[in-house]
Parts: structure tokens; C-alpha cells; sequence
């Protein structure tokens, strides 16, 4: 009788956006195996594959108990053979013999540590190794041309491979919120991304920036660059201005993923005392926040291959700041909906809504516009769940986004 209770069969919908995946993982020995596969077939320009071993693991994470029983899988959408494979692998071995192939392997490892400098992509990374580049102290001495990107990228890297926590999230909200009102007291700040959907920790902070008078955001992020800047808080900054009015397919026309809006990619300068002061229960009572318990904070798997070499270079013991990547995005309000919901992500969470919309409903959805092919119109929405409801899709809640 337990028997059969074990083997409980699980039924769960073919697109990651018809689920609910919170962040708590039953299944995190797959899903961890599966992601790490994931990941050296994007090393490995295979984004099929790479893709298919996500979408695999999104499954999994959706399923309410941990899987004991290749019996339980079956009937469940997007599992190729290849990851019932893996998975068959660690239920009878404990481990898949394929993960710890790759992760013993001389070219995963050294584009992990590589493709871990902001700045540098797959395609770099994989040239540098093709030069002999296999760490970073090699990278150091043998001196390859780096932009500044990459430049600033190699500088803090130790600091940028190291999770942010929400603290610090919540640390540099507050800066970038000071700043933006500063600037612009009606505009709004948004925390977006991985913080938004309850992580605890990310790999960057995501803000999405508006204003309730569509046209008055227009200007915006140059000032708030230049208020940052000029009191020390940002160790490096790109802006991408707005692209997506003169792009040539027109307004709201998404021919593709790219996102068009204006964009700044930074590191900023967190001061500790920055932190300890947010995370002070004093501090918290003056805005007339409650205390809030400590989190202990983990660093996720992605980030656990450290370069050795770069560890002890400079002891960061008594340093009295840290670098965080940090993403500010400004979206006119009309499409603020659009743009949260494109932000929030997860990453695959993204695709898939995309792949619902085109495949099941003939829509184009990106972080601008949601268009109907059949109707040749755009539809409006103020709030994500009005885009849900265009896509015939129940609304999931941020929370639930974690595929
Ligand atoms: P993490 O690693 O803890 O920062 O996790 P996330 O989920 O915050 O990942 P992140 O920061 O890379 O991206 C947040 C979301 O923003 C992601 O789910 C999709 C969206 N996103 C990131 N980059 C782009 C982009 O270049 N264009 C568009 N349209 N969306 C992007
Ligand atoms: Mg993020």
C-alpha cells in the first residue's frame, strides 16, 4: 500500500508558464544535474540542447514530492531520452556519471571560470581557451585586449561571483531609489528579477524605473547616472539608450527577444557600513519598517567554481565595500506592464509565456507589447495579470515564476 503511494503519478502541463514553481525544490539532486548540463551545452553553443535540459528541469521542479521511481515519469511533458537518462542514472547510482564527467572536464571548467568575468561571453571565453587560457591568473599575464567591461569585470571578480543577498538588494534599492527621486520625484522604482520571484540571493540586482506621466521618464537615466556617479557609487557603468521607437520594425512589433529599452548595466560600490546599517534593527525602525530576522544566505550553484588562483590574491578581510552588478532599466509607463512581466523573469518562465503565445494563441509577446497576429492589434494592459488574462493563461503569481 506505501508502495503505491511512493509511486504516485504526477500530472503537470506541457508549458513551465501553465505551472506554479515555487522555490521550493523537491527534486534539487535532478534539477541540479540537469542544469549543469544545461549549461555545458550553452558552453558548447548547443542551445537546443541546452534548453531542453532546462525545460526537463523545470519540470521537475514543479512536482510536489521528490521522484523515487522512473514509473512516476511517465506521462510527463519534456523529458527527452536524454534526461530520463540522467535521471535514471542518479536514482540508481546516486550520481550522473555524465555531471561528474563534465565537471572534471579541462574546458567546462576553465569557461565556467572564464564566462564568470562580467564581460565576457561564451564566444571569448571559448577563443581565450583555444589561446591556452585556462584561469585567471593566466588571463592576467598572457594580456589579451579587454574592454572595460571586461576590464572592470576581471577587477571585482571575486566580489561579482559572490551571491548579493537580499539585504544588499534591499541596501542599494534604497540608493537607487534616493537617486531617482532625486532626479525625478513622481518616478517609481521596481525591484525585478530573481528578487522579486522570493530569492534570497541573486547574481545582480534588477530595477525597473518609471513614471506615471507617459513621455515624462524620457531623460531620465542619464541624470540618474550622473547623480550615482558623482557620489562614488558606481565602479563602472554602460548605458544602452532606448531603441525601440527608431527600430525598424516599428513600435511594438517584437521580431525578437532583444529588448529595446534604455538600459544601464553597473557595478556599484556597496559600503559594509551601507549594509549593517540597513540590516540594523534600529536602522529599520526609524523608516518604520519592522526588524526583520537575519537570513542565512547560500551561494548558488553557478557560482561554487571558483578560480583558486584569484581567491587569495588581495585579502578582502578588511575591505570596507563590495562590488554588485546592478541592471537599471527604464520602461514608459505604458509599457510597464510588459516590461515587469519581461523582467521578472525566470529566464525560462520568459520563454516559454513566448513560445504559449505564439504557438497556442498566434500572439507575439516581448517586454514592450503583446500583438495579436489574428486580429492585427496590440493589446493593452496595465498589470501583469491583464497580460496573463490576454494569454489565456491563469496568473502566476512572482512567486511561482522560479522555473
Ligand atoms: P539572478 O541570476 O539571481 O540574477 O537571476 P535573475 O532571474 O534575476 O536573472 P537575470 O538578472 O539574468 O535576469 C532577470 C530577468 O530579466 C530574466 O529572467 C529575463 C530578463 N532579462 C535579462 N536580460 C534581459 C535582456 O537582455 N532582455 C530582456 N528582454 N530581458 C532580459
Ligand atoms: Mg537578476
Amino acid at each position: 500500500e506505501t508502495n503505491e503511494a511512493e509511486k504516485v503519478v504526477f500530472s503537470v502541463p506541457s508549458y513551465a508558464c501553465q505551472r506554479r514553481i515555487s522555490l521550493d525544490n523537491h527534486n534539487t539532486i535532478f534539477t541540479d544535474a540537469l542544469s549543469l548540463l544545461a549549461e555545458k551545452a550553452e558552453l558548447s553553443n548547443e542551445d537546443g540542447r541546452g534548453v531542453a535540459f532546462r525545460r526537463a528541469a523545470a519540470v521537475l521542479k514543479s512536482l510536489p514530492r521528490t521522484v523515487t521511481d522512473m514509473e512516476q515519469l511517465k506521462g510527463l511533458p519534456c523529458l527527452g531520452d536524454h534526461s530520463q537518462r540522467v535521471i535514471k542514472d542518479i536514482l540508481e547510482n546516486g550520481v550522473s556519471s555524465e555531471v561528474k564527467l563534465t565537471t572534471q572536464n579541462e574546458r567546462f571548467k576553465a569557461l565556467k571560470v572564464l564566462t564568470g568575468i562580467f564581460g565576457v561571453g561564451t564566444k571569448t571565453a571559448d577563443r581565450w581557451f583555444r589561446e591556452g587560457i585556462r584561469n585567471l591568473t593566466q588571463l592576467r599575464n598572457s594580456a589579451p585586449s579587454l574592454n572595460r567591461a571586461q576590464q572592470a569585470g576581471l577587477e571585482h571578480y571575486d566580489d561579482l561571483n559572490q551571491a548579493v543577498t537580499k539585504d544588499e538588494a534591499d541596501a542599494i534599492g534604497e540608493i537607487v531609489e534616493k537617486a531617482v527621486l532625486a532626479v525625478s520625484p513622481r518616478s517609481e522604482v521596481t525591484l525585478t528579477g530573481g528578487f522579486r520571484r522570493g530569492k534570497l540571493t541573486g547574481h545582480d540586482v534588477d530595477f525597473l524605473i518609471t513614471h506615471p506621466e507617459e513621455g515624462k521618464e524620457v531623460g531620465l537615466m542619464p541624470k540618474v547616472v550622473s547623480w550615482l556617479e558623482s557620489r562614488g557609487y558606481l565602479l563602472y557603468q554602460k548605458t544602452t539608450r532606448n531603441s525601440y521607437l527608431e527600430s525598424e520594425d516599428g513600435p511594438g512589433r517584437p521580431s525578437s527577444n532583444m529588448d529595446r529599452f534604455e538600459r544601464c548595466f553597473s557595478i556599484f560600490r556597496l559600503e559594509k557600513t551601507e549594509r549593517l546599517n540597513a540590516k540594523k534593527p534600529e536602522a529599520l525602525a526609524e523608516n518604520g519598517a519592522q526588524p526583520q530576522e537575519d537570513v542565512t544566505c547560500s551561494i548558488s550553484g553557478h557560482m561554487q567554481l571558483q578560480d583558486k588562483d584569484s581567491q587569495d590574491e588581495q585579502p578582502t578581510g578588511d575591505k570596507l565595500w563590495r562590488a554588485v552588478r546592478v541592471d537599471l532599466v527604464v520602461s514608459p509607463i505604458s509599457q510597464f506592464a510588459f516590461a515587469l512581466l519581461g523582467w521578472t523573469g525566470s529566464k525560462l518562465f520568459e520563454r516559454e509565456l513566448r513560445r504559449w503565445a505564439g504557438h497556442e494563441k498566434a500572439m507575439s509577446l516581448s517586454s514592450h507589447a503583446l500583438y495579436d497576429n489574428n486580429q492585427n492589434i496590440y493589446l493593452r494592459a496595465a498589470s501583469e495579470e491583464e497580460i496573463f488574462a490576454h494569454l489565456g493563461l491563469e496568473y502566476i503569481h512572482p512567486f511561482e515564476r522560479n522555473a
